[in-house]
């Protein structure tokens, strides 16, 4: 395997694991808040990101690459409000999407098809998430300060379950 794609990977691998700390840190901070249908969607965010990272993992192996675990990066705890947690769901989904099309320029520039191909699935996967998380934050903003329709949110967010993505 390419060695500067393999880096790459490496790289986005960390990231897809700190995104799986950062919602396990909004997971806490629901939980903490006694918002249990939150906390859940929360927490099937945490085993999406942990699958995206194996996704990649196993691919640099298949590939018989290798790979390096680089140190996770703390995640941000202070959050402000439901609201705020969401905007910044938002926000960092539009980063990981920015990184998964620098990833996949990367295995462009070094012809890499199958990696390209791969990506394809990551790239529609972010089109996904970003929509997911669209639609909580645009109700989160009608329920703003209606605590009533926040829980009737909770109880909806505590429907999420997790469907192990069948990545590739
Ligand atoms: Fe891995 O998709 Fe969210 O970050």
């Amino acid at each position: 395997m390419n060695e500067k794609l393999q880096n790459a990977f490496c790289v986005q691998i960390n990231k897809e694991l700190y995104s799986a700390y950062l919602y396990l840190a909004m997971q806490s901070y629901f939980k903490d808040m006694n918002l249990d249908g939150f906390a859940n969607w929360m927490s099937v965010q945490v085993q999406e990101e942990l699958a995206h990272a194996m996704g990649m993992y196993n691919y640099v192996f298949e590939r018989g690459g290798k790979v390096e675990l680089m140190s996770i990066e703390k995640p941000a705890g202070d959050f402000s409000s439901p609201l705020d947690v969401f905007e910044k769901v938002l926000e960092h989904e539009k980063y990981v999407t920015s990184l998964i099309n620098d990833l996949t320029e990367t295995a462009e520039e070094v012809k890499d098809r199958a990696a390209i191909s791969l990506l394809q699935w990551y790239i529609k996967e972010q089109v996904e998430e970003e929509a997911n998380v669209s639609n909580v934050l645009g109700n989160l903003k009608l329920a703003q300060n209606d605590p009533r329709a926040l829980l009737l949110l909770d109880r909806e967010l505590a429907a999420r379950t997790f469907v192990a993505p069948v990545i590739g």
